[in-house]
């Protein structure tokens, strides 16, 4: 078997395979190193590094409830108060990311790095939660209310890398 936890991402490259989704972004990111996204200067890069953890270990965690209830899980047999203690998890770190994100375009600086990719794909999920969780609509954007902050700043990171489900 590829990858002995028979879980994905597995990248394979030649004979060369790799498991663990964040090592895959740095792997990638340094064989194509002339694109920028993996820092020469070693603060930029552990910047960068420090935010791929965070959001492996933290973020990831923290949504996860919300995720595996609303996206995987019937209806009928729906937690409401994991999902509500998944989303009361998940709130201050967003606060956090907006804090960091409304001071700087990118994770780690004035440039696109590979932090900003796996961020972007749990803003994607997170707001893809929209659609299952009229409570996460409320919470995040207000009816007929202006988008907050948070809003704005992912709305922006993830429009980097396509097109941004509104
Ligand atoms: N720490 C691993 C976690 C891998 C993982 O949990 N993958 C999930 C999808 S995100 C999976 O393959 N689940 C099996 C399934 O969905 O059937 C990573 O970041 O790559």
């Amino acid at each position: 078997m590829r990858n002995p936890n028979a879980l994905v991402p597995t990248l394979e490259d030649g004979d060369f395979v790799l498991w663990e989704s964040n090592v895959i972004v740095r792997y990638l990111c340094a064989k194509h190193a002339a694109r920028g996204l993996y820092p020469e200067d070693l603060r930029t890069r552990f910047d960068a590094e420090r935010w791929m953890d965070w959001q492996q270990t933290t973020l990831n965690g923290a949504g996860r409830d919300a995720f595996i209830q609303l996206v995987r899980t019937p209806a009928e047999k729906r937690n409401a108060q994991a999902i509500a203690a998944s989303v009361a998890a998940t709130e201050p770190l967003l606060t956090l990311l907006d804090t960091h994100l409304a001071e700087r375009p990118y994770m780690a600086g004035e440039r696109l790095t590979m932090a900003d990719i796996p961020i972007a794909c749990e803003m994607h999920r997170w707001w893809g939660l929209r659609r299952h969780a009229a409570r996460l609509r409320a919470l995040h954007r207000p009816a007929g209310g202006e988008a907050g902050p948070f809003w704005t700043s992912s709305r922006r990171l993830w429009s980097e890398g396509g097109p941004f489900d509104a």
